[in-house]
């Protein structure tokens, strides 16, 4: 048996249960074969892969909090640190009930790669809680998140693990988690990303990963001698990634006809209202039926269905696999040129295989969705200098950072005999990196 396919079997075997960490684990290691074959002894002797994933350290705690009606809740609260040879442990914090150390894992080990893939220095973390912030009132999302905070401020510092927002952790969450976390402290630093302009935060954070997943897209195409303009595109999601990715998808000259949300989908045939989206979620915190109500052309559906939409690019920006085998065919029989992961792993292995073997240009979320955390970077870079920088110094750096990232990538895939399959290319230049620095280090 291969170096690569004993220690996917010893993954499974020793981490029973997190079928999301055996997935990405399995993507990564496979189409690292032809790097692991150049090096095999040395990586062996090493036990190289076995520290690849095995995360450093991994924290879980309780988190008690009161509700409005005094009643008590504990959650479980997760950190998982899982490799920092290339920079401080970074990556998000996931409140939803879905959420477990499986789950984190496969987001923490995602993390790594995709950190590297930015040419920035930053290591892979992940976090987050089983906490439902839905139906939450302000009151009590803030005695969530100082609770949480309270213990998470003992694993954490600027320069050792810096946390930010994912799925159900925005703005407003980040912001409590900094104010515990200061006054927990007593410092001032840049210990979270994503938080608020007038206290550290970057602009140009909020719409990053959308903003990026469209400028990587744009590249994509442009050098497949497609115009992006005039292109019609399939979004799923409706948070942050999703709301971003349309407006800039718009900006472009494309048409997103689709968003969607845990409950249901919109159809609408004159492009998304994206100052009308942004309205229900960012502040009214409503279901997407608002939408319908409002906008008398768009249709509402129940349930999944936005990938039985005829597009020429489809962006899932919900939730992990998200994009199975028979929405793949459909997406194959509807015409669609190209698809890029706005959200983390959200196509399952079969539907990947299936839309790359039928000749779809496949952006992995690792490359396609790292304008986020590119951006979080760029944030810690201000606060350490004491200094702000212009709405477009940093979207130009954006830009450029994913331009620069689709071509690594490209370059990758090719050097290893994989022209157009960006999975392998980004896995195999996402893992040099941090690979030489590991091997640099000695065995930590
Ligand atoms: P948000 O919480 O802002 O939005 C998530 C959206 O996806 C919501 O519309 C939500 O619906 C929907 N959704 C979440 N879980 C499910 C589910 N289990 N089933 C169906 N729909 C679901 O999160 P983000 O936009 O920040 O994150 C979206 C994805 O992008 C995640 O995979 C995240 O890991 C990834 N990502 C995020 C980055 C960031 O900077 N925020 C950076 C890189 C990747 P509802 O409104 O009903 O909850
Ligand atoms: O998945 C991700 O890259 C994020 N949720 C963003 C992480 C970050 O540190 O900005």
């Amino acid at each position: 048996m291969s170096y690569v396919n004993e220690v996917i079997e010893q993954v499974i075997r020793e981490n029973p249960n997190e079928p999301e960490f055996h997935q990405a684990v399995k993507e990564v290691l496979l189409s690292l074969e032809p790097v692991v074959a150049e090096h095999e002894e040395v990586f062996r002797r090493d036990a190289l892969l076995e520290r690849l994933v095995n995360p450093e350290r991994q924290v879980k705690f309780r988190v008690p909090w009161i509700d409005d009606n005094g009643q008590v809740h504990v959650n479980t609260g997760y950190r998982v640190q899982f490799n920092s040879a290339i920079g401080p442990y970074k990556g998000g914090l996931r409140l939803h009930p879905s959420v477990n150390l499986g789950i984190i894992k496969f987001l923490g080990f995602e993390q790594i790669f995709k950190n590297s893939l930015t040419g920035l220095p930053i290591g892979g973390g992940k976090g987050g809680s089983d906490f439902d912030p839905k139906g939450k009132s302000d009151r009590e999302i803030m005695a969530f998140c100082q609770s949480f905070m309270t213990e998470l401020s003992k694993h954490i510092g600027a320069d050792t693990d810096v946390p930010a927002g994912d799925i159900g952790t925005g703005a407003r969450e980040i912001g409590y988690m900094f104010g515990q976390y200061k006054r927990l402290c007593n410092q001032f630093t840049g210990v979270l990303t994503g938080k608020g302009l007038p206290f550290g935060g970057s602009l140009a954070r909020t719409e990053a990963t959308g903003y990026g997943l469209l400028y990587i897209t744009q590249e994509l195409l442009r050098c497949h001698g497609i115009d992006i303009a005039g292109k019609t595109i399939a979004v799923s999601g409706a948070g942050n990634v999703a709301i971003y990715a349309i407006e800039k998808a718009q900006q472009l000259g494309a048409k997103v006809v689709t968003c969607s949300d845990s409950t249901g989908w919109i159809y609408d045939p004159d492009g998304i209202d994206v100052a009308l989206l942004k309205n229900i979620k960012e502040v009214r915190r409503a279901r997407l039926t608002a939408y319908a109500d409002e906008k008398p052309n768009a249709v509402y559906h129940e349930g999944r269905g936005v990938w039985s939409t005829k597009c020429d690019i489809a962006l899932p920006c919900a939730t992990q696999n998200e994009v199975g085998l028979e929405d793949a065919k459909l997406l194959v029989a509807n015409g669609t040129t190209a698809f890029a992961e706005g959200a983390n792993m959200p196509t399952t292995e079969e539907a990947t295989a299936y839309l790359q073997e039928n000749g779809i240009l496949f952006l992995p979320a690792k490359a396609a969705n790292a304008g986020g955390v590119a951006t979080s970077a760029l944030e810690m870079s201000q606060n350490s200098e004491r200094l702000h920088w212009t709405f477009d110094e940093v979207d130009a750096m954006l830009k450029k950072i994913m331009v620069n990232l689709y071509h690594n990538i490209d370059d990758a895939a090719k050097k290893y005999g994989f022209e157009g399959n960006f999975v392998v290319g980004a896995n195999i230049a996402g893992f040099e990196k941090v690979m030489e620095a590991m091997m640099a280090q000695g065995i930590v």
